[in-house]
Formats: C-alpha cells, sequence, structure tokens
C-alpha cells in the first residue's frame, strides 16, 4: 500500500478551468439526482440504467432503475421503432449504499433478439439506447488497445493511422529540447552519466514515464495475449499481425506484443548499465523537473527530464515483465526473447542484493511518485515470472518461502486484486494459467486460490445493485476506481476460464455494465462507447475542453472513475458531499476523478478481449 496522494502537482500550469457545464453534454430533460438530498447536484439523466453499448445476445441482460417507489414496477422492453418486444417486473432493491439511491433493479436475459436501439422503459422513463448481439465487445478491442500506440513517445503519430486531428510528432526524441529521452541526465547526485531512455509509453495526462506503472501495464497487454495461447478456444486473430492500429505491420508477430515491445525496450533501457554502480537495477522513473503546464503536446515540452535513483520496486517490475516477454518473444525473435532473459535475471540478482531501495510517496515534483514501501509483492511476482519461464528451482524456493503463498487476501488485496502497488496476484493469475513446473498439488492449489478470490469479487457484484464486483474498504471509491473494478473483473474472467462456470462470467459481464453506464451517474466511462461517455479527461495532449484546437481523448480511453477522496481543486469544489459511486466529474481538471493512464487501459483492453472472445462461444454454442 501507498501514503497518501499527492499529486496535486498534476494540475501545475496555472490554469483557468473552464466554467462548469461551459463543455460537455448539454442539459439532459429528467435529470434529478435521487437520493442526493445532501450531495452535489449532478446532471444524471435518465432514471433508467443500461449498459449504453449492449449486451451478448446470449449472455445475462440486467440494469438498475433510480426510483422513489418501494413497490415491484412495470418495465417494456421497446425495440428501435418504438413496439414493445419484452415486458417484466421490477425487482426492489433498497438504498444502495453507493450512491445513496433508492433503486429497483431489472432482469431481461431472457430476450436474445439481436437488434439495435433498443430502449427500456419504467415509469414513463426511457433508457439511452442499446444492442443486443455478439460482437459488441470487438471495437473495443482495438480501440482500447490504440491507447497505447497514440501514447507512445520517441515516435511520431501517425495520421495514416490514428487520423489527423490524432497525428503529432515524436514527443522526447532527438530533436527535442534538451534532446528529450535520448541523453537523460539523473538528479542530483543519483548519477554522474546520462542515458538514452527513450521509447515506451507516457503514463498518463503528464508525460512521465515510470517503470513501476509500465510494468503491470505491459504485463497485463502481455497477458491479454498469453491468454490466447492458454486458454481453450480463446481467439488470438483480433490481436495478430495486421489487426491492431500500429505500425509494425507485416513482420509476422502479433501487433499486441509490437505493442508490448515498445514498453519492454524502454523498460530494458532503464536498468543501470554494468560497470556502475547498482549496475542491474532499475531507474525509478524519468520526468520533467518541474510540472508542465497545462496544455502541452509532447513535443513541445521545454523541460529537462531526469532520472530519479533506482528502487527496487522498479527492479522488480522489469524483472517480471522481462521474463514474461522471454517466453512470449521466443518464437518470434529468439534473440530479444534471450536478452530479455538476460535482463530478467540480473534486475533480478541486483533487487535481491539490494531488497529496501524504496522509492519516496512524496518524491511527486514535475511527475508522480509511486513510492511503495512493501515490495514483498513484487518479488513473489518476478519469482513467479522467471520460475514459470525457466523452471529453475531457487525461483520455485522464493515462491513458497513467500508469506504471500497461500494467502488470499494478501494476493489479491480486497478492494483491487492487482494495482501497481501490488503486483503478487499478477504472478499467481500466470501460475493458474501458464503451464510451469509446480508439482500438480501446488498447481492445484493456486488456481484453488484465483477461485476463493473469484468467490469474493462474484459475491460483491451479486450484493451490488448496479452489480459492481468492487467493495472497497469503509465504501470508499478509490483514485482509478475503475481500473480496480477491471482487474477484480480479470480474477473474476481468469476463474471463468479455469472452471467454466457462468456465475464468474456473469459477474465480469455486469462490471463491463456498470462502467459502461449502468451506473449511480448513468456515465459510460470509456470515450466514445455509449450516448454518455467521459470525454475530457485529464490529459496534456488531448485537452479539447481547454483549446479547442486540440483532441478529445480518442475512443476508448478509460476514465479513472468515481473517487471518494476528492483530491484535486475542481472535485473538491463540484462534489463536496458525494456518494461514493458518484464522485465524478468529466472535468479535464478533475485529475483525482478523470484522468487516464496505461495502467487502467490496460486491464479494459485484456477484458474487451476476453468478453469479445465470449460473445463469439456464447453464440457457438446458442
Ligand atoms: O494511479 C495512482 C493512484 O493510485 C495514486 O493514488 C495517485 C496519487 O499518488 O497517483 C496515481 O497515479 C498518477 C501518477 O502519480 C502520475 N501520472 C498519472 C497517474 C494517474 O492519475
Amino acid at each position: 500500500m501507498v501514503g497518501a496522494a499527492v499529486a496535486a502537482g498534476l494540475a501545475l500550469g496555472a490554469l483557468t478551468a473552464p466554467a462548469a457545464g461551459a463543455v460537455g453534454h448539454g442539459p439532459l430533460s429528467g435529470a434529478k439526482t435521487a437520493g442526493a438530498k445532501t450531495g452535489p447536484k449532478l446532471d444524471t439523466g435518465s432514471p433508467v440504467r443500461v449498459n449504453q453499448v449492449g449486451y451478448l445476445t446470449h449472455g445475462p441482460k440486467q440494469g438498475t432503475v433510480v426510483t422513489s417507489a418501494t413497490k415491484p414496477l412495470k418495465w417494456t422492453l421497446r425495440a428501435a421503432d418504438g413496439t414493445a418486444r419484452a415486458r417484466g417486473t421490477t425487482t426492489p432493491a433498497g438504498v444502495d449504499p453507493s450512491s445513496r439511491q433508492n433503486v429497483q433493479t431489472f432482469d431481461f436475459s431472457k430476450v436474445t433478439a439481436k437488434g439495435k436501439g433498443y430502449t427500456i422503459n419504467i415509469d414513463g422513463k426511457q433508457s439511452e439506447p442499446f444492442s443486443i448481439d455478439d460482437n459488441i465487445y470487438s471495437p473495443l478491442v482495438r480501440d482500447s488497445l490504440e491507447y497505447f500506440y497514440q501514447n507512445r513517445s520517441g515516435i511520431k503519430i501517425d495520421t495514416d493511422i490514428v487520423g489527423g486531428k490524432y497525428a503529432r510528432p515524436a514527443g522526447h526524441d532527438k530533436a527535442a529540447p534538451h534532446g528529450g529521452d535520448t541523453n537523460v541526465p539523473c538528479q542530483t547526485g543519483v548519477c554522474d552519466y546520462r542515458r538514452n531512455v527513450s521509447g515506451g509509453w507516457y503514463d498518463a495526462g503528464d508525460q512521465g514515464k515510470y517503470v513501476v506503472n509500465g510494468g503491470i501495464s505491459v504485463a497485463q497487454l502481455m497477458s491479454e495475449f498469453e491468454r490466447t495461447k492458454t486458454t481453450k478456444g480463446a481467439d488470438a486473430k483480433p490481436l495478430g499481425d495486421g489487426k491492431l492500429r500500429v505500425p509494425e505491420h507485416g513482420n509476422g508477430i502479433p501487433d499486441i506484443l509490437d505493442e508490448a515491445r515498445w514498453e519492454m525496450d524502454f523498460l530494458m533501457r532503464m536498468q543501470v548499465p554494468k560497470g556502475k554502480p547498482l549496475a542491474g537495477m532499475a531507474f525509478h522513473k524519468v520526468h520533467d523537473k518541474e510540472w508542465t503546464g497545462f496544455p502541452t503536446r509532447p513535443d513541445q515540452d521545454k523541460q529537462q527530464r531526469e532520472l530519479h535513483a533506482p528502487s527496487t520496486a522498479a527492479t522488480l517490475n522489469l524483472a517480471a515483465t522481462a521474463a514474461q516477454s522471454a517466453r512470449l518473444f521466443k518464437p518470434y525473435d529468439p534473440q530479444f526473447a534471450a536478452r530479455s532473459l538476460h535482463v530478467a535475471k540480473t534486475a533480478w540478482a541486483a533487487a535481491k542484493a539490494n531488497p529496501n531501495m524504496i522509492a519516496s510517496d512524496q518524491d511527486s515534483t514535475g511527475g508522480g511518485a509511486y513510492g511503495d514501501a512493501n515490495v514483498s509483492d513484487e518479488f513473489y511476482w518476478a519469482a513467479a515470472e522467471l520460475f514459470i519461464t525457466t523452471g529453475d528451482n531457487a525461483y520455485r524456493t522464493e515462491l513458497l518461502k513467500s508469506p504471500l503463498h497461500g494467502d488470499v487476501n494478501a494476493l489479491f488485496p480486497r478492494t483491487s486484486a492487482v494495482s501497481w502497488a501490488s503486483t503478487a496476484g499478477l504472478g499467481q493469475l500466470d501460475l493458474a494459467t501458464v503451464d510451469n513446473k509446480l508439482t500438480a498439488k501446488q498447481r492445484a492449489d493456486v488456481r484453488k486460490t484465483v477461485i476463493r478470490a473469484a468467490d469474493r469479487y462474484a459475491a460483491e457484484s451479486e450484493k451490488s445493485a448496479y452489480g459492481v464486483p468492487y467493495a472497497p474498504k469503509d465504501g470508499k471509491y478509490e483514485w482509478g476506481s475503475n481500473s480496480q473494478v477491471l482487474n477484480n473483473m480479470v480474477v473474476l474472467a481468469t476463474a471463468h476460464d479455469l472452471t467454466g462456470k457462468t456465475r464468474y462470467r456473469d459477474a465480469v459481464l455486469r462490471g463491463m455494465d456498470y462502467l459502461l453506464g449502468a451506473n449511480p451517474l448513468n456515465q459510460s466511462y470509456v470515450t466514445g462507447y455509449g450516448e454518455r461517455s467521459s470525454h475530457n479527461q485529464h490529459h496534456r495532449f488531448w485537452a479539447h475542453q481547454i483549446d479547442p484546437k486540440l483532441p478529445h481523448p480518442a475512443r476508448g480511453s478509460l476514465a479513472g472513475g468515481p473517487n471518494s477522496g476528492l483530491e484535486d481543486p475542481v472535485a473538491q469544489k463540484k462534489l463536496k458531499g458525494c456518494a461514493p459511486a458518484m464522485c465524478y466529474t468529466d472535468n479535464i481538471m478533475a485529475f483525482s476523478t478523470n484522468e487516464i493512464t496505461i495502467n487502467w487501459n490496460a486491464p479494459l483492453a485484456w477484458i474487451s478481449s476476453y468478453a469479445n472472445n465470449l460473445g463469439k462461444d456464447m453464440a457457438a454454442r446458442g
């Protein structure tokens, strides 16, 4: 776990946020926040809440209505032309603690007629329109991954791939002020040489590059691909060569691995070279000396970039991801695979020799801190990946003697199964799904742990009137809550892959419903998906809300989501007194609720691929 958030600097660059209501959705009829007597007035549109994208033909179909009624109400499913296609009655669910709304739920799973423009109608109120189909998640597979290409550093973002308004010159390359990231000094006292740390992905609304957060993100992209190798029937084609929006088409390597490689090359450059003090360790991060203004296109950043001291956590992120890339790239690029393995082993040895180099959680001038005092989970993750890849006993011993092994709450914390600060679960999921040399009994125990964690998240989804598999401590939603929901869904999806039990599958799909509009705010948190989708997330280039010449976030960008902490001035002003799941506003400077980042889009991409497979699978079975 980490200390209190000190990311206020994210907002620096002195700007005035646009007046509330000046941009975004216009007023919606019937917009009233039921049950929010003590909270802020928010525009929540229709009280009838559905997944605004749609529902899988053969999947569960549920929604929620906000109402003061306590007796069941009648619902009608209408086709696009207004004709009634199904009817039923709602189920009272009382006051939902996450929103303090009185709600009822409805279930139209029995409807399996494909179509577009359906609505649910209750008490004279109509939901946003939605589809029923097998392929509703197909576009999101590409768009959620395109996020990574568009946030690449050190390469021009190509008009032919992304379209004119999103194209931009390379950021932080040789031509940039101070040579960008190609010739970066350390902070004073950290080292006396310079490094080329170009490439990789920008973290988020800021243009820092953090090994800790890059690690979990690239791991989840690699796992999205690896799942297609380990799960029967999972389809690798949508991730294959020529399928995604990347420039590396035609090289015979699946596009998703091309994207992952862009980050892996950067992570490897962050390793302290042979012959220097602390060789083998990884620098914790590289970012601007001071916070840059807002907006700033990456190629126009004039700040000096700096490397921050190596840390044990960053080094273990490098070890874990390089070990995973070693096995995944072997069939495509054996040389790169061998280099990855070498890096992984040297990083592991360096971390063992320097187990207490902790990055401070106060180091947040010019970039995020990503400080994390507990690295037992990073040790577990790296040992797991190295063991899977090499089968060496030394790593097995590390795993089995770790106090985390077998402890479901430590491996998969209740609030968020995995996160940048809590990575043991990544190793556990891979031990459960990827072939390795654990004994049959040890392997079975690992799988049981994954399933026990999934049981907890499934129960939380079933308990929630909005179906969300998320029960944070004291009910308080945290910074990046949407990614936490998604990470819990990854565990649920894995349990479904392992057992075939529909309970887990349904909890994943209910999680998607929540993220795509069936929630207390009637908000789709994925740009371009649904009628009321977030489109003003905090980003220094996609800053349309501040400068109309700049684009909105690209389709498929996930907003951080409700954060009870209200850790920025805009949220503090607009959301005072909000119920946990309603502490969100689609304002560009509300960065503690509305940023975008690689480690949030990564589980979105993983889950999109899973859900897309599911649609095809369920259609095949009918
Ligand atoms: O995702 C991070 C969240 O868990 C922390 O509470 C928060 C405050 O420290 O920082 C988040 O990470 C931000 C990082 O520090 C800088 N780049 C943007 C990240 C997303 O907001």
